[in-house]
């Protein structure tokens, strides 16, 4: 063979740079290392799906004629990184040139910078085409501003796309942005949609139980494995989430209820991340509802809004401040990670339900994430980097170029304000607002600091008492500063015992 081409666990499209003109003389590999499913504890839906659709992968490249070099976890000669890996290949097919298509991590791609020289052969590294910015484009976006703000990053998304566009300049409707129109929270009596899940196949089946074997320990559950493991299954799974959850996708976004995992939710992101769907695709499909009058304007915009705004905003963010951006910790945040985080164990409904949702389905909604979660991680000072590596292994979707903005920037406002122009801090309020967990909750949602007071409520006053001379800088904190000045010193005294206490019993 003269070229080797390789593909990476979450490089799995048939269309992807690296494999245009794939000919004859040409070996793609692909290859299971230990290095990547170890560098964090990954949840065992995640290291299943991903190994599991490498393997259909591979299957379907050979389907179509191509030579494959494929490299399983427990093969004896594995060397188990990537570099090695492709070291020991281009020695063993005698290999005269590497095409890579851009990996999506910093940590990977510096890996792979270093092939050329020390490989001494040619390494083309192509940039990912399945993103619609790529990093120079966001760089030269973000350089002729002072503050960076998504939605006019995504306006000028939505016009080079055309999606949802009358013309050039003019958004479907008028307008470019729904969400006042969204927001609401789930009804009483209604259940939400059953979700198409996929059985374990035989190639499934193997995988888990070599994830059994070997990472019996790792975060979660592997009984409810349902998701589809190849590209013509994600694609069952968009149709049905466009047919019977994207009409009111929009109205719900923000919605939590006990023992409902997943709402309106597309559940698409593991698939557009490793690459059996393309966030293009998904988008038209999307769109094509709306014209379609299958599904109304302001959920269409919301969740295309999603893909080609926050998505393509959080990748270029990574990019523009790798490799410096984990190192911030703007509120000095300290605290180690409380093993409830792993556990579930704890009599806080919201935060129980959101981490055994994780536990049982590797999943977890954008709310969840966000204002459950993360908003508990911020409020307590959790150390970025501890949580941050939580968010890592948990997910089914987390990849660092994903994760690492949306956590560090959105959820704990660590890079001082780079992505969001406050810290998403809330209250019990908020959470008994937007879901029914308070209401079957030990903890009283109208109180500050009796007995069993909501820990959301204690620790939002803390947090802004620690704070607030750093928040004062901010003009969009003035609101929440200004009721803190109401509450009186010796309150804020009882406030700042109790949330220490309540901490350091965790
Ligand atoms: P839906 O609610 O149906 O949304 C549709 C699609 O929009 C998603 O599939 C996803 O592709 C995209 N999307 C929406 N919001 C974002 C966002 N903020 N960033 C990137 N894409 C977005 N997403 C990941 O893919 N991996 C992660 O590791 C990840 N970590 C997150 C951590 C925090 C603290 C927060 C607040 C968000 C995180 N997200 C992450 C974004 C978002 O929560 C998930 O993409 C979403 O919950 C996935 O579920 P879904 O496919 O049902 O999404
Ligand atoms: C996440 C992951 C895991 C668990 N295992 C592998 C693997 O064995 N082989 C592989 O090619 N990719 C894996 N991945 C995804 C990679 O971590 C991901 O492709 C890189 O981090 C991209 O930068
Ligand atoms: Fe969470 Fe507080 Fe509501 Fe309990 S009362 S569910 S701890 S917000």
């Amino acid at each position: 063979y003269s070229t080797l081409r390789l593909i990476m666990g979450d490089q799995l499209s048939h269309d992807i740079a690296a494999l245009q003109k794939c000919g004859k003389n040409d070996l793609i590999m692909l290859c299971e290392v230990l290095e990547e499913v170890e560098y964090v504890p990954h949840h065992k839906q995640k290291i299943t799906l991903i190994l599991s659709a490498m393997r259909h992968f591979a299957q379907e490249l050979r389907d179509k004629g191509h030579n494959v070099h494929y490299v399983a976890l427990d093969d004896t000669e594995n060397r188990g990184n990537f570099t090695d890996e492709v070291q020991r290949a281009t020695e063993q097919f005698n290999i005269k040139k590497i095409i890579v298509t851009h990996p999506s991590e910093w940590r990977v791609l510096s890996m792979v910078k270093a092939w050329e020289k020390s490989f001494k052969i040619p390494v083309n590294i192509l940039e990912d085409t399945r993103f619609i910015c790529s990093p120079a484009r966001f760089s030269r976006w973000a350089h002729k501003r002072r503050g960076l703000r998504m939605e006019y990053f995504y306006r000028e998304m939505r016009a080079e796309t055309g999606l949802l566009m009358q013309d050039n300049e003019t958004p479907q409707g008028g307008q470019w942005n729904y969400d006042t129109e969204n927001r609401q929270t789930w009804p009483k009596d209604c259940a939400p949609p059953e979700r198409l899940r996929f059985t374990p196949d035989s190639t499934t089946r193997q995988i888990q139980k070599l994830v059994e074997e070997k990472y019996s320990k790792n975060f979660g559950n592997l009984d409810n494995f349902e998701w589809a493991v190849t590209r013509k299954d994600a694609v069952r799974a968009l149709e049905d989430f466009i047919e019977h959850s994207l009409p009111e996708f929009g109205k719900y976004q923000d919605a939590m209820k006990k023992d409902a995992p997943f709402l309106k939710h597309s559940l698409i992101s593991p698939y557009i991340n490793i690459g059996l769907l393309n966030p293009q695709e998904v988008c038209e499909a999307a769109e094509a509802a709306y014209y379609d009058h299958h599904a109304p304007i302001e959920s269409v915009e919301g969740f295309i809004r999603q893909i080609i705004g926050w998505r393509e905003y959080i990748r270029g963010i990574y990019w523009l401040k790798m490799p410096d951006y984990p190192d911030s910790n703007a509120l000095d945040a300290d605290r180690k990670l409380p093993s409830l985080y792993w556990s579930g164990d704890t009599k806080m409904v919201c935060m129980a339900q959101s981490i055994q949702q994780i536990q049982e389905y590797a999943y977890g909604h954008h709310i969840q994430r966000l204002m459950i979660t993360g908003n508990f991680a911020l409020l307590a000072g959790i150390e970025p980097k501890e949580i941050e590596r939580w968010y890592l292994a948990v997910y089914i979707d987390a990849f660092e170029w994903v994760e690492l903005p949306n956590v560090h920037g959105m959820a704990l406002f660590a890079d001082g304000g780079l992505m969001s122009s406050k810290p998403y801090a809330a209250s019990g309020r908020y959470i008994h607002n937007m879901s029914d967990y308070c209401k079957n909750c030990t903890y009283d949602i109208k109180t500050r600091i009796k007995e069993n007071s909501c820990p959301f409520t204690f620790l939002y006053w803390s947090f802004l008492i620690k704070n607030e001379k750093y928040l004062s800088k901010n003009h969009r904190m003035s609101f929440a500063l200004r009721n803190l000045k109401r509450i009186d010193e010796n309150e804020k005294e009882v406030i700042l015992k109790k949330s220490s206490e309540f901490l350091d019993s965790l």
